[in-house]
């Protein structure tokens, strides 16, 4: 650890490191059963399910205010208490990690192809990439689990995109992403997120200003440029209506009673370069009235511009002047980032980066006062580079620090009761590996925080981890943080691939995923073929439709022919009934790359361009004969 020893808490990392290494040996010395007793102390899932302190701090003696005292090890056998999904940048993917354990269970594609899971190779969902711009990535920053009562139902997770203006939903059945909208008008869409309580809408901020539409008009006036809060039907995955804004945005969250929404916004100057952004001293919040844009959009006072009904909420807007505006400005200092509702919806957090304040909204004046700047309820220091604010449910709010690196903990209602600017309500603050930017602790989201762990989302990772070339991981770190009462412990790093922005975690006992498919669930769309319906049928001159079941260790067919120049639609249905033993389809040569999980159909269409024999293979290994799991394609010459 020599090379960590300016950290200032590498020590009380190597004494951690030793204690995980004792625990460790008592696991595999002791056995699996004992394994478990060992970890009593710890917060660890027991067999049951339950944790030791959900059953009354049972043999959570002894070990309590010691080093690791908080283990996150999950030993063999045994299962996380938590789902977190992890945002993956602008690697365009989701990324599904345990928590405590840290361990890594599933990656989900979203805007990017996936190969190992055959996305973005078969029909559905490169059409479906096809139809949302037929981009090869996207950069997905903020995921928001679906609610229903204002916590999670399990049905969904929504995530922008915010090179490409997208919003993509995954569905939590099948943890596969099965929609994407390419919102129409908007370049960017970086603030997303549901509309509290009953998810109405997802909600996407456009965070750069950009002619409406963008067709070549006013490109060199950038005084007619603008931005557009979009609000996306969360079935349907159409785009609502948008509204027009002054100043850009930038991140958003809701209310916890489905009326306002709060967006942070930078630029109000609406300069094009860095300069002009920051020469101001002040920018402002902007806080939605969401039915009082429905009551715009149904009273037909809007411009509809690629389909969509665009309202003005400018400030020289009509439909902003009365008792009722569609959007109130309130001032902030400099460059505000996140937006963050806390638990029981009384205040918006508003995270103040170039200034080392939180400004506090207070929701419940909003709507009651004239001038908005009195719904500013507490302005608190709490250090410099404020990002994001997360929760643990009780009374404390926990904000990172991207410049002092470093997470403060710190009292809610303390920062309300004093003047503007002059408190400093901070408990404790704890360093944190370079650069924090999103910090989230379980459920912190929802109107029930769970407190006990807390992820700090590190930018850096500098000399962390074992040197991988010059594009380094971030570092994840895992915080205890209890239920606030006790100091913040770090107890683990977490190597992570660039670059996950913010992240989200649920109860397991919210999440139900399928673990084989429900083939009710595309009846009518795909068919489910079995080996007696396996064959060739010609459907056109050039045209062959190939369908094939497979199981271990064999497809429908042994080999079958099509002719040179044909179009093949190759249809393949896995009738396993039993979890886990996936069959691939690889056709060498044809860029054919399917995965199909138990009791799915998949189908491909291709091209056999060049007479020959291509072996057909399965690539997840399935069985003993797996490797003879094979088949041929015969291409005639024409
Ligand atoms: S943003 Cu990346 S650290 Cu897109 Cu939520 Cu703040
Ligand atoms: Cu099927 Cu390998």
């Amino acid at each position: 650890l020599g090379a960590d020893e300016d950290d200032g808490f590498s020590m009380q990392l190597a004494g951690l490191e030793l204690d995980r290494r004792d625990f460790m040996k008592a696991g595999a010395a002791t056995g699996l059963a004992s394994a478990a007793g060992a970890f009593a102390g710890c917060q660890t899932a027991l067999p049951d399910g339950k944790t030791p302190s959900d059953s009354g701090g049972g043999g959570d003696g002894g070990s309590q205010g010691a080093s690791a005292s908080h283990g996150h090890f999950v030993p063999p056998g045994e299962k996380d208490e938590y789902y977190g999904f992890w945002s993956g940048g602008h690697s365009g993917e989701i990324r599904v990690i345990g928590i405590p354990s840290m361990r890594e269970l599933q990656r989900i594609p979203v805007f990017n192809t996936e190969p190992a899971r055959g996305y973005g190779f078969d029909d559905q969902s490169s059409e479906m990439l096809e139809q949302a711009g037929d981009y090869t990535w996207g950069d997905n920053h903020h995921p928001n689990l679906s609610e229903t009562d204002g916590d999670y139902d399990g049905e969904y997770l929504y995530v922008n995109d915010k090179a490409n203006g997208r919003i993509a939903r995954v569905n939590l059945k099948y943890f596969e992403t099965d929609a994407i909208v390419d919102v129409p008008n908007v370049q960017c869409i970086h603030g997303t997120t549901v509309l509290s309580p009953d998810t109405k809408y997802v909600l996407g901020n456009g965070e750069f200003r950009a002619p409406l539409p963008n067709d070549g008009r006013d490109v060199n006036n950038p005084e007619e440029y603008t931005a557009l809060f979009s609000a996306v039907d969360p079935e349907s995955m159409e785009t609502a209506w948008q509204v027009k804004v002054d100043g850009n945005l930038d991140i958003v969250d809701t209310g916890k009673e489905g009326r306002w929404a709060i967006s942070s916004c930078y630029n109000s100057e609406e300069a094009t370069e860095i300069q002009g952004m920051t020469r101001d001293d002040r920018d402002y919040a902007k806080v939605f009235d969401i039915p009082a844009i429905e009551q715009a959009v149904e009273n037909g006072n809007y411009e509809e511009v690629n389909g969509v009904p665009v309202v003005d909420g400018t400030r020289e807007s009509d439909l902003n002047s009365g008792d009722e505006p569609l959007v109130r400005y309130i001032s902030t200092p400099k460059s505000p980032h996140c937006v963050e509702v806390g638990p029981d919806g009384k205040y918006a957090f508003i995270a103040g980066k170039l200034s080392p304040t939180v400004t506090m909204l207070d929701l419940d004046k909003i709507g009651e006062v004239d001038d908005p700047a009195d719904a500013v309820a507490g302005r608190p220091k709490v250090g410099l580079g404020p990002l994001h604010t997360t929760f643990d449910g009780n009374g404390h709010a926990y904000t990172s620090l991207f410049i002092d690196s470093q997470v403060a903990k710190w009292d809610i209602e303390e920062a309300a009761n004093a003047e503007l600017g002059s408190s400093d309500p901070v408990i404790e603050k704890q360093d944190v590996h370079y650069n924090p930017g999103h910090i989230q602790a379980l459920e912190a989201m929802t109107t029930d925080p769970d407190g006990e762990w807390l992820i700090s989302l590190n930018k850096l990772s500098k000399d962390r981890f074992l040197p991988v070339g010059p594009i380094h991981p971030d570092n994840d770190q895992l915080i205890h943080i209890g239920d606030g009462e006790k100091e913040m412990e770090i107890v683990a790093d977490h190597p992570a691939y660039p670059e996950p922005h913010d992240c989200v975690f649920a109860h397991r006992d919210k999440i139900n995923p399928a673990t084989t498919w429900d083939k009710a669930d595309y009846e009518g769309e795909k068919p489910f073929v079995t080996a007696e319906n396996s064959g060739v049928e010609r459907t056109g001159e050039n045209s062959v439709h190939v369908k094939a079941s497979s199981k271990r260790s064999e497809y429908g067919m042994y080999d079958f022919t099509v002719q040179e120049g044909d179009e093949v639609r190759l249809t393949v249905t896995n009738v396993e009934g039993v979890r886990d033993i996936i069959h691939g389809v690889a056709i060498p040569e044809h860029d054919v790359n399917l995965a199909v999980a138990p009791q799915d159909t998949r189908e491909v269409t291709f091209t056999a361009d060049d007479p020959g024999v291509y072996w057909i293979y399965c690539t997840y290994f399935c069985s003993a004969l797996h490797l003879e799991m094979r088949s041929r394609m015969i291409v005639e010459p024409s």
